[in-house]
């Protein structure tokens, strides 16, 4: 393998960018040659975690699972790219010392936008749904975000090109000596 197994952890409001970002590294790690995966919503919510709601405690047990998960492909070497809402500071603590304790990278990443701006993208329609009280917890409308106090790094993605987030992110990796 060309690489040492980390996580990034992806944080930040729906709509923040996210997994736009993670999807971008994860093409420039493939292009390089590296072994990454990405775990989400789409692959996690739907499948292991389908019996969890949006609860301060289903989200709690989706990010503890999603943390183990990541351990799991950390210790097989992959560079494993997790994004979730993950609001609670909490839990993403739990996360970061499960790494700890195995000895294992954890990079938390903040994908730090204003309220607004990701309320404007809405790209799945859901802060409307929100506002009209349709769906309820919803983060950042009628549900907590605990912003990151020390995260290794953060992307303000309504400021930056796609491409300056990417060469951020090769940069902390290669500095720590995981690419
Ligand atoms: C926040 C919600 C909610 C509520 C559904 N609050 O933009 P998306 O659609 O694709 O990302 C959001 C995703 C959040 O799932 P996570 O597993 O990342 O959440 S957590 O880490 O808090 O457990 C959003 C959609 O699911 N979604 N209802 N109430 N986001």
């Amino acid at each position: 393998l060309k690489q040492k197994g980390a996580t990034l952890w992806f944080t930040g409001l729906s709509g923040s960018g996210k997994s736009t970002v993670a999807v971008a590294l994860e093409k420039a790690l493939t292009e390089k040659g590296h072994l990454c995966y990405r775990l989400d919503g789409d692959n996690i919510r739907l499948g292991i975690n389908k019996n969890l709601g949006f609860s301060a405690e289903d989200r709690a047990e989706n990010i503890r699972r999603i943390g183990e998960i990541s351990k799991l492909f950390v210790d097989t070497g992959v560079i494993t790219l997790s994004s979730f809402v993950s609001p609670y500071r909490a839990d993403r603590d739990l996360v970061r010392e499960l790494h700890k304790d195995g000895e294992m990278d954890f990079i938390e990443v903040f994908v730090d936008v204003p309220l607004a701006v990701a309320e404007e993208r809405d790209p799945k329609g859901l802060y409307k749904k929100a506002r009209a009280g349709e769906i309820k917890n919803f983060t950042g409308i009628d549900d907590p975000y605990e912003a990151p106090l020390q995260p290794e790094l953060v992307l303000n993605s309504h400021e930056m090109s796609l491409e300056q987030e990417v060469e951020t992110l090769l940069k902390v990796l290669s500095e720590r000596g995981i690419i």
